[in-house]
């Protein structure tokens, strides 16, 4: 992980959480998803800054309903979540983007110890930190280069936090299976607790996560008529040309966004348009005509479902 403050540093030796894995290689990680059946890639590599840019188009569109209505619902609720996250709490923000909808905390939290921004492209979290310090003369905020499913290191706030507070908005939890789910919110727990020697209160966890509606409206929400999310999808193959000299074309694959209602979820497909062999890190990856390569799965819940 890389971490830069706004303001000025923290003394060291006062670190929150730290969690370690070994993290696969992107190439080990791309080839075994390829190998598989059905193929599939990682959403985390539609997250380059093009793939970033994308996305924050994507939630300006008039089908992507979900940016819409979790800021509505934040833009209502502001005030009584911020009454119970309390004075001088560390706001932890998981794939943080334009940190848009953080405002509408931030402008309830007067007295936060400090922001801390989480976000796996570098670019786009910096100037997204730079423009909230600038709104935010009083807040400290720490931007964190990481990618949050991955073990990272909280950032030291110059005051001693009474608790850290996860804000996990967007509906992002809905981009991990039920299983992967459930083991990042223990990393979040994980997070929040408090050291025992420290005397802060227990920490919180805010969440957006989508509900299940009309097929046709989530399927036009992930294939919108301006074809920006079929770009998204197709930038995932531009990253692995650019970063592993992988040779896809990308003019023969299409998007797809299937609902799925076994698995209550939408598949974000690449579909293969022909009979292809794409080389990569040395390897020869065939694929059939229509074939799919699965890019992301949408879940989608009811309140006691996600319960
Ligand atoms: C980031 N995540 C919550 C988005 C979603 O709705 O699952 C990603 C996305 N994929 C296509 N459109 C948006």
């Amino acid at each position: 992980m890389q971490q830069e403050s706004l303001r000025p540093t923290t003394p060291p030796g006062r670190q929150s959480a730290e969690w370690r894995s070994a993290a696969p290689s992107l190439v080990e990680d791309v080839l075994s998803g390829l190998l598989a059946s059905p193929k599939r890639l990682s959403p985390t590599y539609f997250y380059d800054e093009r793939g970033s840019q994308l996305f924050d188009e994507i939630c300006e569109l008039p089908e992507y309903y979900i940016t819409r209505t979790e800021t509505e619902i934040l833009e209502r609720y502001a005030t009584a979540i911020a009454a119970r996250i309390g004075p001088d709490a560390l706001l932890v923000e998981l794939g943080s983007g334009a940190s848009t909808k953080t405002r509408l905390l931030l402008d309830e939290l007067p007295d936060l110890a400090a922001y801390v921004p989480v976000d796996i492209s570098r670019s786009h979290l910096m100037e997204a930190a730079h423009r909230i310090a600038d709104a935010y003369p009083d807040l400290e905020v720490l931007p964190a280069c990481a990618d949050f499913t991955r073990p990272f290191s909280l950032p030291r706030s110059r005051r001693i936090p009474s608790r850290v507070i996860v804000f996990f908005p967007g509906s992002t939890i809905g981009n991990f299976d039920p299983p992967a789910a459930i083991e990042l919110m223990k990393v979040m727990r994980g997070m929040v607790t408090p050291r025992l020697s420290s005397g802060s209160a227990s920490g919180g966890l805010v969440i957006g996560f989508d509900l299940q509606k009309d097929p046709a409206v989530l399927e036009r929400a992930y294939d919108d008529a301006a074809g920006v999310t079929a770009e998204f999808n197709l930038n995932v193959l531009r990253h692995l040309n650019r970063n592993l000299g992988a040779s896809f074309d990308l003019e023969a694959f299409r998007h797809q966004a299937l609902w799925v209602p076994e698995a209550s979820r939408i598949e974000m497909r690449l579909i293969s348009t022909k009979r292809q062999s794409v080389r990569i890190a040395g390897e020869v990856i065939s694929f059939d005509a229509d074939e799919p390569i699965i890019t992301e799965h949408c879940h989608k819940y009811t309140p006691e479902s996600f319960a």
